[in-house]
């Protein structure tokens, strides 16, 4: 079993694998450790990465790039629109209402989900670690970031399904860097000690992230997270962007904005000036020949000017540090590190910023660009039983609180309480008892809206079916468990009715006791709210009769969730027989691909991988026969045989069958002029051996006569 960490960024992927010797990260075969999130397709096969990406400009409009946000989105999502005229490529409304991308691929229309665009670069990233590996790589963990919802996190799993990988994890960006940092940590404090608190910034190409995490011997536990969905390197590219296209109009009268081509190319020279600019001080030169109509373009940019058309940017930087060290409760003086990764944070103007905000020297002890593949691996290990890690727990964050509502149809109950505030533990599980005679319905949704980076709060909505009361007419206990999953994906995972046997006196079982309980290696805790806590939050906000309905239908329970018999929980408690019947959920609502339309595009995606793997046998063949054609003709510069060659050619459809019969026309004739090649060497050697011969004859002749004949 391999073992393999992914970090899918907006536009730079890394992989790590965990080997015997630790954990490394694997170059594809570019020799390039970094692999661009960028799909090219063409007339005859897909181009995915490295090769993609040098279709950039010359095939624009069907090179995807920058989709990574369009996860989980609709269409007519506020931030598809805003991205949709930047890109050289077009949008598609689905029939569902999520964002396709419309390409042009063998030599027809075609749309693709957002989802199959992830799937192919992730077909690609496995390959590369398969070729690294040498064998076949399934399990994997895939990094997202912290802010994402539930939907785009469902969409992010289903890619990596098309994909035919096993996502062992879909794992926070800035917990895996956190994870990476800690542990091969040998000081940290022990269990009992306070802890050990570091903040992790992570400014990639689309967005800004921050975490506060806490660590102790063998464990973290994240304290909380903060973003800015929009702050990137790409909008300190842009800032250039925008300030050379109207630089050019001016200087010479060219309308770049007009010309996809143009646009890119200045994207590029844009980015690299970036870069120029985060090492150098000096005023450095942007130079682009041939840029539009024949002209050559010219002009100039430095730090200082930089930083001044960026203050809007730059100014941006401090808002999500503020928010996560207050959520955390921290102080400064509480910060032991401040850790930072990713690519943008190269910028000076950006460290300093950082370092300003929190007093303190920033520090770079992680590989900026591969720590979060890196900590993906090392989770993977963790999560794999084919290795063995230290033990390493890992507590992360719910990132935006969520509700749950309930009603049923003819039944006055009507309900809801937060299942999970911002900054619960996770992944986490709960029961909640319900009393019901009817099937009912679950609505989760996000609590607060306001603070969420998505435009619909809801999450879904579960039906819980075949709930009937009992045989006296009572309401039936139903057990629901709720759950934030290790991917950070909230499902109602199960339900179960509790049939009442004879000599059950209690109504309602409470634990007193909360009851915390780790489900094997995955960490994912479970435990329930007390009752008075949820009848606080109903308090805020409903009214006295919902109130009195609700104690009268529900109760949340403290105990482990799935369990056939009801155990007597806390031992001092009567043993109560009772009868637990699994029952049905139905999901609606759930933003993620019908079981059916995915397994259609794992089909699919397998036919797009047999035909890339037809046209690579194609060309390499196609350049064996070229190779061995050049190879002859270098050695028979003249005579028949060329004319022979032509007439192989034009009979012979495929280039295997090509190959095959020129190996044979040729064969023979090489034979011989590898024959007359070697005939001088031959007389060499012969002379060589003769003169032993003779050496050896010399010798013995003095001493016997006989010798001579041997
Ligand atoms: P995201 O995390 O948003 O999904 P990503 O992971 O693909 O994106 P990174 O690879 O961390 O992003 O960073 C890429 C960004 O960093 C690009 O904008 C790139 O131009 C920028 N960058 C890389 N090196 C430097 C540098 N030396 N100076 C300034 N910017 C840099
Ligand atoms: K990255
Ligand atoms: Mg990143």
């Amino acid at each position: 079993m391999s073992v393999v960490g992914i970090d899918v960024g907006f536009q730079n992927c890394y992989i790590a694998v965990a080997r015997s010797g630790g954990i490394e990260t694997i170059a594809n075969e570019y020799s390039d450790r970094c692999t661009p999130a960028c799909v090219s397709l063409t007339s005859k096969n897909r181009m995915i990465g490295n090769a993609a990406k040098s279709q950039v400009i010359t095939n624009f409009k069907n090179t995807v790039h920058g989709f990574k946000k369009f996860h989980g989105r609709a269409f007519d999502d506020p931030l598809v629109q805003v991205e949709k005229p930047k890109l050289p490529y077009s949008l598609h409304k689905l029939p569902n209402g999520n964002t396709g991308i419309k390409v042009r691929y063998l030599d027809a229309d075609k749309v693709f989900t957002v989802e199959q665009i992830t799937g192919m670069l992730l077909t690609k990233l496995k390959e590369t670690s398969e070729s690294a590996l040498k064998k076949p790589v399934v399990d994997c963990v895939i990094s997202v970031p912290s802010f994402f919802t539930d939907a785009e996190r469902r969409s992010v799993f289903d890619a990596t399904q098309i994909a035919g990988l096993n996502c062992l994890r879909l794992i926070n960006d800035t917990t895996a860097v956190a994870l990476a940092y800690g542990i091969y940590k040998q000081d940290l404090p022990t269990p009992e000690e306070r802890p050990r608190n570091v903040v992790f910034v992570d400014m990639g190409h689309s967005s800004f992230q921050v975490s506060i995490t806490a660590f102790n011997k063998g464990k973290l536990k994240v304290l909380a997270t903060a973003f800015d969905l929009y702050l990137g390197g790409r909008n300190f590219d842009e800032a250039l962007v925008d300030y050379f296209c109207e630089e050019f109009k001016i200087k010479y009268k060219l309308n770049v904005r007009d010309n996809p081509r143009a646009l890119l190319r200045l994207h590029q020279e844009c980015e690299k000036l970036k870069k120029l600019m985060s090492a150098n001080s000096s005023d450095l030169p942007l130079n682009i020949e041939c840029f539009m109509n024949d002209i050559d373009v010219s002009s100039r940019m430095n730090r200082g000017h930089f930083e001044e058309m960026c203050a809007q940017y730059l100014m941006r930087v401090e808002m999500p540090l503020k928010s996560a060290l207050e959520q955390s409760k921290l102080s400064r003086d509480d910060i032991y590190a401040v850790e930072i990764v990713g690519g943008a944070t190269r910028i000076p103007a950006i460290k300093e910023r950082i370092a300003k905000f929190f007093c303190k020297d920033i520090s770079t002890t992680l590989n900026a660009d591969e720590a979060v593949a890196r900590g993906c691996a090392l989770q993977c290990a963790i999560l794999s039983p084919a290795f063995k890690v230290r033990e390493f727990s890992i507590t992360d964050v719910v990132p935006f609180p969520i509700t749950l509502r309930w009603k049923s149809p003819t039944e006055d109950g009507l309900g809801e309480c937060e299942v999970f505030s911002k900054n619960h533990a996770a992944p986490f599980s709960k029961v909640i008892t319900f009393h019901k005679k009817e099937p009912f319905d679950l609505e989760a949704f996000y609590s607060s809206p306001q603070d969420l980076p998505y435009p619909d709060h809801r999450i879904g909505c579960f039906s819980v079916q075949n709930v009937v009361a009992q045989p006296d007419g009572d309401s039936s206990k139903v057990k629901v468990k709720v759950r934030v999953n290790v991917h950070g994906i909230f499902s109602v995972s199960s339900a179960s009715l509790i049939e009442k046997q004879k000599g059950e006196g209690e109504d309602m079982q409470i634990d007193s006791e909360p009851m915390v309980q780790n489900e094997g290696r995955s960490e994912d805790q479970t435990s329930s709210l007390e009752i008075p806590r949820i009848m606080l939050i109903c308090l805020k906000n409903k009214t006295k009769q919902v109130i009195l309905a609700l104690s009268k239908l529900f109760q949340i329970q403290e105990g482990a969730p799935g369990e056939k018999q009801d155990p007597a929980a806390g031992g001092s408690k009567p043993k109560v027989k009772v009868k637990s019947i699994d029952l049905p959920i139905m999901a609606n609502n759930i933003r993620q691909l019908d079981s059916d339309v995915l397994n259609n595009f794992v089909d699919y995606e397998r036919q797009m991988i047999i035909q890339d793997k037809l046209v690579k046998e194609l060309n390499d063949a196609k350049n064996a026969v070229e190779e061995y054609v050049y190879d002859l003709r270098d050695k028979l510069l003249n005579g028949p045989l060329l004319y022979l060659l032509n007439i192989c050619f034009v009979f012979c459809p495929f280039y295997e069958e090509k190959l095959d019969a020129l190996k044979r026309l040729g064969q023979p004739i090489q034979d011989r002029h590898r024959e007359h090649e070697d005939r001088p060497r031959a007389f060499e050697e012969l002379g060589k051996k003769l003169q032993l011969y003779m050496k050896f004859v010399d010798s013995y002749k003095q001493k016997d006569e006989r010798y001579l004949h041997l």
